[in-house]
């Protein structure tokens, strides 16, 4: 008989850095209320079975791989560099990427000194090129049948050049302005990032499966809404096609009768989507009034 501790899940979670805001947010949204530990290392869920591991982001897959934590919240390139890491010693990937979260986006590009001649990455080979993600950029020029050695650095990869201790850098950028302010030029990009929440496999899930299934869909439900907007016009009844094909990623929209009109309508529509000016203004030119965009609060398909 599994204890009352066991059965709770656990999800790793950044301590302290880009991620650690948004993904605690997240689970603040999807309703769980937690306090922190004393020691500051866990948060124990105080209206659901979940405890957040507050750990380090370069960590987060192997706990999960190692079954330690059900869940965690992490960027795609830390993912990937473990996944593939684990590829080329041969072993098993104990976890899999459940959903995108939508923030924490980056990329992990090549940077090369401002003056170097760059027109494809055939120029990489011969190269020492330092990174912190020694697995992906193997990957990649294994992939191109490229020729280049790596040279992992477990930080400030930028100054690798000027110290002489590589010749270009992979790394990640998000405004290009540490590239940039180390006279590196960013020349290739081969990960797109974002956080992403992985875990591992459904077999492994045992009497947790119902809470990770019911977190996992609330998830879903705060990451649609983020974006989701209900809307309410008026319009023509004649004017209902070309109103619902504007009607930005909406399904089929609620139309209701105005007391003493028979040709005006009421429309009301959740839209999947930002409804922006634009739309708003070419409703208008399609013949809607009176229109209302409301925030979506929550969601559940
Ligand atoms: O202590 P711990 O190991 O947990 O934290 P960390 O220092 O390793 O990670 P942290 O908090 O810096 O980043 C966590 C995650 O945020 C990363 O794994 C990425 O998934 C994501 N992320 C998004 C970024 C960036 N944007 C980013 N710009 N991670 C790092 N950077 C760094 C980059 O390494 C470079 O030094 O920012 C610099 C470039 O930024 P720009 O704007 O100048 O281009
Ligand atoms: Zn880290």
């Amino acid at each position: 008989m599994p204890t009352e501790t066991e059965e709770r899940i656990k999800i790793a979670v950044q301590k302290s850095g880009r991620l650690t805001e948004h993904s605690l947010d997240l689970l603040v949204r999807c309703g769980l209320s937690y306090s922190r530990g004393r020691d500051q290392l866990i948060c124990y869920g105080e209206n659901m079975p979940v405890d957040v591991l507050l750990v380090r982001d370069d960590d987060i897959p192997g706990l999960v791989q190692e079954q330690v934590c059900d869940l965690g919240f992490v960027g795609l390139n830390i993912v990937e560099e473990r996944r593939l890491s684990l590829v080329a010693a041969g072993e098993k990937v104990e976890f899999d990427v459940l959903s995108t979260l939508t923030f924490g986006h980056c990329r992990l590009s090549f940077g090369v000194p401002e003056e170097m001649q760059y027109s494809s990455s055939e120029d990489l080979a011969g190269l020492r090129i330092a990174t912190t993600y020694p697995a992906i950029v193997k990957d990649y020029l294994a992939r191109n049948s490229l020729n280049a050695s790596v040279v992992k650095f477990s930080g400030a990869v930028e100054i690798a050049p000027s110290l002489g201790k590589a010749d270009v850098i992979c790394d990640l950028v998000s405004s290009g302005s540490t590239m940039r302010a180390h006279h590196l030029k960013e020349v290739e990009t081969i990960l797109e990032s974002e956080a992403v929440l992985i875990g591992g496999s459904e077999e492994t899930r045992g009497s947790k499966a119902t809470w990770i299934a019911r977190l996992l869909q609330r998830l879903q439900g705060v990451l649609q809404v983020k974006e989701s907007k209900y809307i309410m016009l008026h319009a023509p009844r004649s004017a209902l096609p070309r109103i619902a094909e504007l009607l930005p990623g909406s399904e089929a929209p609620t139309i209701l009768p105005l007391e003493g009109r028979t040709d005006l309508v009421a429309v009301h529509a959740v839209c999947r989507e930002n409804v922006f000016w634009e739309t708003l203004e070419l409703l208008k030119e399609a013949g809607a009034s009176s229109m209302l965009v409301l925030p979506v609060e929550k969601m559940l398909a």
